[in-house]
């Protein structure tokens, strides 16, 4: 008997709670797209004021989103989708991702207020008073440099905590903003009684109980031991004290941790026994949605931030960059990672000052120059960076001779954008022993083929793309197939298995061989550049 055998009309949920919005995907057992219906906070929310789902604080470098505001999103999506028709009765499991690192802090009462939810009133009006904190600190976020400064000190320096976290102190990182938290609001850390991520408080809220961080999220958050899957005591105790508590175990990606709340039911249609998985974060679920396996297979994620991730059975995390996360879909393997925070905010503020808003002018500015531009190269920052590690915003221009330049021509300025990201990465990959042999793109800049074939030219190898674009809610819905399907045989089914027959990928770009030599110049150069800046910020 397949694997999948019998579930050609059960349906699987994958939900997204990212930065800008929820979104949903739900597929059937033979990976048909049955319903997608996606919000954005900014508008379909706006009384909560965010711009582009957050608000930055006057320091320039705290940022935090309204925890309740993903509470009412909730809401609004299913009912959305109920109206919509979307057949909730047919759904046997729900799984998702959530912007990663981003904590939820739960007072006292909150977890009996998920157990007792009442279908006569809405998610808002019962869960405004479960938050310790309404203000959830998230990835943008960089306020905690002497957090992550003191736990590398105790924990025996960068490296030390990269072999036991999987990543150096990062500023984002959850665990150094739990540390803030304890010092800077110490009343908020004492009313706390669970801290969450955005991805297991989404599950809690469907769940109706406090549903465990999963092993791939939990790995962003420099507390959890990455290769034991649990949390390291070394870890929690320099950060704040009683955290253990607060935090409840961890949990296996693929197995059933809760079921849907009667809530859900009575409201929306939901059957009485559909299962919850645990969420994940949104890059281990957007692995799981390019099912990538294959030795050199990467993903580059072109979203809000720019990733470039894969699956390894044997990483060797790095002190100075780059992060190694547990597999969400494999309990014996890893998945390697680097951020670039700069990705499609910056690309759209290109897009607006030198096409115009449209970008269709972007792609025609893009073709009317050369690879290497001249020998020109810029450098953009419009939020502090992570990778190469900028704490101040500022765009950066160098003519060829290598001297700053004030501006660019529209034309430089849209290839000095779009190469000046890609040689970046491909840099830091390098530094990170990171070898692409092909690339999966997804997010939304992967439909623009000028970027995309920039980034096979920059890289040297064949990039592909699967049918969307939004690859972490199609992964959730994946996860919650993988978790079922573990269910119902028992055991540990493998994940490659189980998604055998899961959409092709298409092949967008080869790589110009020719192009490809003139990256491989810029690089050293680039490297230069950003070292200055790193120096002067
Ligand atoms: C990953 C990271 C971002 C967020 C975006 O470490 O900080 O990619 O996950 O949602």
């Amino acid at each position: 008997m397949g694997v999948l055998d019998g579930l050609e009309d059960a349906l699987f949920v994958g939900f997204d709670s990212s930065t800008q919005g929820l979104k949903a995907t739900v597929i059937d057992g033979r990976f048909r797209m049955v319903h997608s219906e996606s919000l954005n906070y900014d508008t379909d929310l706006p009384h909560y004021k965010t711009r582009g789902g957050v608000h930055r604080h006057a320091d320039g470098v705290t940022v935090t989103s309204p925890a309740l505001m993903w509470v009412e999103a909730l809401d609004l999506l299913l009912q959305r989708m109920a109206a919509d028709g979307c057949p909730f009765n047919r759904v046997v499991a729900v799984s998702g991702s959530g912007q990663q690192h981003g904590s939820v802090w739960l007072n006292n009462g909150a977890l009996s207020a998920l157990r007792g939810l009442d279908p006569s009133r809405s998610l808002k009006e019962q869960l405004g008073g479960v938050f310790a904190t309404p203000d959830s600190p998230i990835w943008m976020d960089a306020s905690t440099r002497g957090q992550c400064r003191e736990l590398e000190r105790r924990l025996g320096g960068a490296q030390a905590v990269a072999d036991l976290t999987g990543s150096r102190a990062y500023e984002r990182f959850t665990g150094n903003q739990i540390a803030k938290m304890w010092q800077t609001e110490p009343a908020v850390y004492e009313a706390t009684e669970r801290i969450a991520l955005v991805s297991s408080f989404m599950a809690s809220v469907l769940a109706g109980e406090g549903i465990p961080i999963e092993v791939s999220d939990g790995s962003g958050m420099n507390l959890m031991d990455f290769r034991a899957r649990r949390w390291a005591p070394a870890a929690l105790d320099a950060t704040a004290p009683g955290l253990g508590a607060k935090l409840g175990e961890v949990v296996a990606s693929h197995v059933v941790a809760g079921k849907v709340h009667a809530y859900f039911c009575a409201r929306y249609g939901f059957g009485g026994d559909v299962a919850v998985i645990p969420f994940a974060g949104d890059n281990p679920c957007s692995l799981a949605g390019l099912r990538l396996g294959k030795e050199g297979d990467f993903a580059i994620s072109l979203g809000t931030s720019d990733t470039l991730f894969a699956s390894v059975l044997d990483p060797s995390p790095s002190g100075v960059e780059g992060h190694v996360f547990a597999s969400p879909v494999d309990p014996k393997a890893y998945m390697v990672m680097l951020v670039r925070q700069n990705g499609s905010l910056v690309r759209e503020k290109v897009r607006d000052a030198a096409a115009g808003g449209s970008w269709d002018v972007f792609a025609r500015l893009l073709g009317q120059t050369a690879p290497g531009n001249g020998g020109r190269i810029g450098i953009y920052f419009d939020e502090p960076e992570i990778t190469p590690p900028v704490m101040k915003a500022g765009h950066y221009r160098f003519g060829a001779d290598g001297r700053p330049a004030v501006s660019f021509s529209d034309a430089e300025e849209v290839r000095a954008l779009v190469e000046g990201q890609f040689v970046s990465m491909r840099l830091h990959a390098v530094r990170a022993g990171l070898k692409p042999r092909r690339l999966l793109a997804t997010g939304g800049a992967s439909a623009n083929s000028g970027i995309i074939r920039t980034a096979s030219d920059v890289f040297g190898v064949p990039v592909y793309a699967a049918d969307v674009t939004d690859t972490a809610s199609l992964g959730a819905a994946y996860r919650a197939l993988h978790g079922w399907v573990c269910k119902r045989a028992g055991r540990f089914v493998g994940y490659a298995e189980t998604v055998s027959g899961a959409p092709e990928f298409r092949k967008l770009a080869d790589p110009d061989p020719a192009a490809n030599d003139v990256y491989t110049g810029m690089l050293k150069r680039v490297g230069q550049f950003e070292d200055d800046i790193i120096a002067r910020s």
